[in-house]
């Protein structure tokens, strides 16, 4: 509670605070706690309600029909991201100085490197100590496609969507690099014939450069159906850098963009009345749609428990301790108010689809400075994924374990390196998850059809490693707010003495409001 007395909210709050301690403030202590009891109610409803209904047997369509109501929930989230992550990184951006946004930009980034790679050795201590792959593959159930992937074009296609050409097209269509077998024609072949180094003496030989021509893949542009999250990203930072630089010039487009994120919220919080619907039916619906879980025994099942337990000590010590270290106040507090974002975050397993409801639990319940969660959250959410870093690591030796092969130091720190990369560039990679876990994998040499083993359980993992994601980001803003503290008194101190930009004076208008809210539920 300390950080809102700071700056010049403080003489404001105290004002209002005299003013009405009231029945208002009650029923919003009431109204906070009853969402975040009717939410965690939601998951064990879901749960009991899913593994009572397996026993039917619905088939796919009636599964369809069921989880409807969870489908609608996923699809108002995702109606509000990208408005949402455009305004708020926009504004988030324009409030702050050059300066302030530098120091800002590098503690995230500081903080998102760190955790990454204390994920990433969380999982490999965990993934050694408990040898979930003794035993080999032979028995191990199979399932699933996915497609061969080469980490070049990747890894191109990373950067390329980075700078989107078109921003509209941006909104929802990412850059894919695909594969076209690479006709032989008929001059390349002419070619052949009149080179006196590779001249056709036979039929057998004429046939191997067919055939050797016909088999070569060639890189061709496309494009496939998601939200370009990277190109909005880089595009609205620097959009935003540089409206703010703009100082008074700016100012038209830094209100609408506030006025556009005010607003945005306001849906928000309409649709978290609407929430624990919605995550009671994606619960369900994915319960009485799983497989049989028999398949999940033996190695597959130790498999799944390391990984729980691997991102279980990630998300409750290791973070928390970190949290505890840098702000010395107390993290479970903290995660308390997260709560609902949790949940949403296991029921939806997306960590940007669960965006809108960590800005509301943040900004709302715990109570951050509106220009650190703007700027620091939507980066987040795209870049700093630990618990997609520590499964990634995890996986990728668990295969090798199931293969017996022996791994040196030099291909566990590949690992590591690769993983931790892979999560930072998730977003920018185009249908990743899987993706990116092929491009682990080959990057030690293992097998990639070997990853259909684990794709059983990955539904399952998903949910859990979003869970840690999202915790990941929160406690971020959290640290981040913490360690920018003087710099955002001192800025407050500066509006305070121009008192000149009325957008920023609405924003605090509404945070004196929060302010009361925040007092209550803590
Ligand atoms: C998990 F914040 C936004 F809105 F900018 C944003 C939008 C989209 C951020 C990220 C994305 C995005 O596309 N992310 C993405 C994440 C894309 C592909 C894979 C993943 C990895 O997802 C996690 C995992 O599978 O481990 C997890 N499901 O955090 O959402």
């Amino acid at each position: 509670m300390e950080r809102i007395q700071q700056g010049f909210q403080k003489r404001t709050v105290a004002k209002s605070r005299s003013r009405r301690v009231t029945c208002e403030d009650v029923k919003r202590f009431g109204k906070n706690n009853l969402f975040v009891l009717f939410t965690v109610a939601a998951v064990v409803v879901g749960v009991v309600l899913g593994f009572c209904l397996r026993k039917y047997h619905m088939n796919y369509r009636q599964v369809k029909y069921f989880s409807f109501p969870g489908e609608l929930l996923m699809r108002m989230l995702q109606m509000m991201v990208m408005p949402l992550i455009v305004s708020s990184l926009v504004t988030g951006m324009a409030a702050l100085d050059s300066k302030a946004s530098g120091k800002m930009g590098l503690r995230a980034v500081v903080y998102y490197t760190t955790t990454t790679v204390l994920a990433v050795i969380t999982g490999i201590i965990m993934v050694l100590i408990i040898h979930p792959g003794a035993g080999g593959k032979d028995k191990m159930h199979r399932e699933g496609k996915f497609e061969k992937v080469h980490s070049t074009d990747a890894f191109m296609d990373l950067i390329r969507n980075m700078f989107p050409p078109n921003l509209v097209e941006a909104c929802f269509k990412q850059f894919k690099t695909g594969y076209d077998r690479r006709k032989v024609s008929r001059a390349a072949l002419g070619n052949v014939s009149h080179s006196p180094a590779l001249f056709i003496t036979n039929v057998t030989q004429a046939m191997k450069l067919l055939l050797e021509a016909r088999d070569e893949l060639v890189p061709v542009p496309g494009t496939v159906n998601s939200v370009n999250a990277l190109g909005l990203v880089v595009f609205s930072v620097g959009f935003g850098l540089v409206i703010g630089a703009m100082k008074e010039e700016g100012r038209a487009v830094a209100e609408f963009f506030n006025c556009l994120n005010e607003a945005i919220m306001r849906l928000v919080s309409v649709i978290t009345w609407y929430a624990p619907v919605g995550i009671l039916f994606l619960i369900a619906g994915k319960i009485v749609e799983m497989e049989d879980m028999s398949v999940v025994g033996g190695q597959l099942g130790m498999y799944t428990i390391t990984v729980i337990v691997g991102l279980m000590i990630h998300a409750l010590i290791v973070l928390p301790t970190l949290y505890f270290i840098i702000t010395r106040k107390n993290p479970f507090v903290f995660i308390g108010g997260m709560v609902q974002a949790l949940v949403t975050a296991l029921g939806t397993s997306s960590s940007s689809a669960t965006l809108p409801i960590t800005f509301r639990c943040l900004e709302d319940k715990i109570g951050l400075d509106k220009r650190v969660t703007r700027f620091v959250l939507p980066v987040g959410a795209t870049i700093n994924m630990d618990g997609t870093a520590l499964y990634e690591a995890l996986a990728a030796i668990f295969i090798a374990q199931v293969n017996n092969f022996d791994l040196n130091f030099g291909q566990i720190l590949t690992i590591s390196i690769t993983a931790t990369a892979a999560s930072i560039g998730a977003a920018g990679i185009p249908q990743a998850g899987l993706v990116t876990m092929v491009i682990v994998l080959t990057s030690v040499g293992l097998p990639t059809d070997d990853i259909s083993l684990i794709i059983a359980v990955d539904w399952f993992l998903d949910r859990l490693r979003t869970t840690t994601n999202v915790l990941g980001d929160s406690l971020g803003a959290g640290i981040v707010e913490h360690l920018s503290r003087h710099e955002l008194q001192e800025m407050d101190l500066h509006a305070n003495e121009q008192m000149k930009k009325p957008y920023k004076l609405m924003n605090q208008d509404h945070e004196n409001e929060r302010v009361l809210g925040s007092e209550t539920t803590m």
